[in-house]
């Protein structure tokens, strides 16, 4: 797989993370943005960086046509909800065996995709990167750490896959990234459908005791669900109130979405739960309150 170590990386899904993926790509190689949507055609916006320094980001959008080279290497940065149908688009334009990096929010997504086309070298991917968007400008807010990895195997990274975690900042290959990626899913299953019930800040929920009460059931539940698939997820709680603490000021995205207009991931958060605690015959009464209400305010 080290023939095609100088072909360029594809991002599809300008996103806030997308955008800072691909920032941080092209200083050091070619990257392409794929156009999947005519609104996307921007040609540069403004790029706040961390130290607070603002600079001009050229975007270099690639549309696919038969006609271009194939894509061998490409990261998908949608929403958990667009991967499928993204893949499917690109399908036409992917070379056999294409190495196709997974990074988005929830679960359940990956393990679609990746049994509908074994014709791929899938990766997935979560990151605790901070970054928001809007029209004309992306702002990097935090620094966070990215893992990398393949689902249910702890395999060694391929050559491109290193490459990948030594041009990023902060960016790991994990033999494990499978539990990684359920605590992420359980850390978002606790706190996000509640900043969207209670249209607050993730430090908010911290302020009331009905709000803590329900996201320390949403905790609890959530690891006895993973235990049960022996995935070793523990002192969950205690983890779930130290992020709401350290990202107190934050909107989650779920609130974001929801205040968008926009689908939300809460079907790859709490419903990838619940759906494990079906098949494990288990109860998760809170989750399946919090739905039931939030079926009627959000996109699910
Ligand atoms: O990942 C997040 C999200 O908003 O989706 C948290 C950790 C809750 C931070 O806002």
């Amino acid at each position: 797989m080290s023939s095609n170590l100088n072909e360029p990386w594809y991002i599809a899904g300008a996103g806030s993370i997308g955008l800072l993926i691909y920032q941080q790509l092209s200083q050091h190689q070619n990257c392409l943005l794929i156009n999947r949507d005519v609104n996307e055609g921007k040609s540069s916006i403004s790029f706040n960086s961390l130290s607070g320094a603002t600079s001009r980001l050229q975007l270099n959008w690639f549309t696919p046509s038969t006609e271009s080279e194939q894509i061998s290497k490409v990261i998908i940065t949608t929403k958990s909800h667009q991967v499928e149908s993204c893949i499917a688009g690109l399908v036409p334009y992917l070379s056999e065996n294409a190495q196709i990096v997974l990074l988005h929010n929830g679960l359940g997504a990956q393990q679609r995709v990746i049994s509908r086309w074994p014709e791929y070298n899938f990766f997935v991917a979560t990151t605790t990167s901070g970054a928001w968007r809007d029209h004309d400008s992306l702002t990097h807010a935090g620094l966070g750490e990215t893992l990398i990895g393949r689902l249910e195997t702890h395999d060694k990274a391929p050559d491109n896959i290193t490459m990948l975690c030594h041009l990023l900042p902060n960016t790991q290959w994990s033999e494990d990234i499978t539990t990684a990626l359920h605590l992420k899913v359980a850390i978002n299953a606790s706190i996000n459908p509640l900043t969207a019930l209670y249209e607050c800040r993730n430090g908010e929920l911290l302020d009331e005791n009905t709000r803590q009460r329900q996201l320390t059931e949403l905790s609890n539940e959530t690891q006895a669900v993973l235990n049960s698939y022996d995935i070793p997820v523990s002192d969950l709680l205690k983890k779930v109130l130290e992020v709401a603490h350290n990202t107190g000021n934050n909107f989650s995205s779920t609130y974001q979405d929801w205040k968008h207009g926009r689908k939300t991931e809460l079907a790859n958060m709490n419903g990838y739960i619940q759906q494990l605690a079906k098949e494990a015959g288990l109860k998760v009464p809170e989750h399946d309150k919090v739905m039931a209400i939030l079926k009627d305010k959000v996109l699910l």
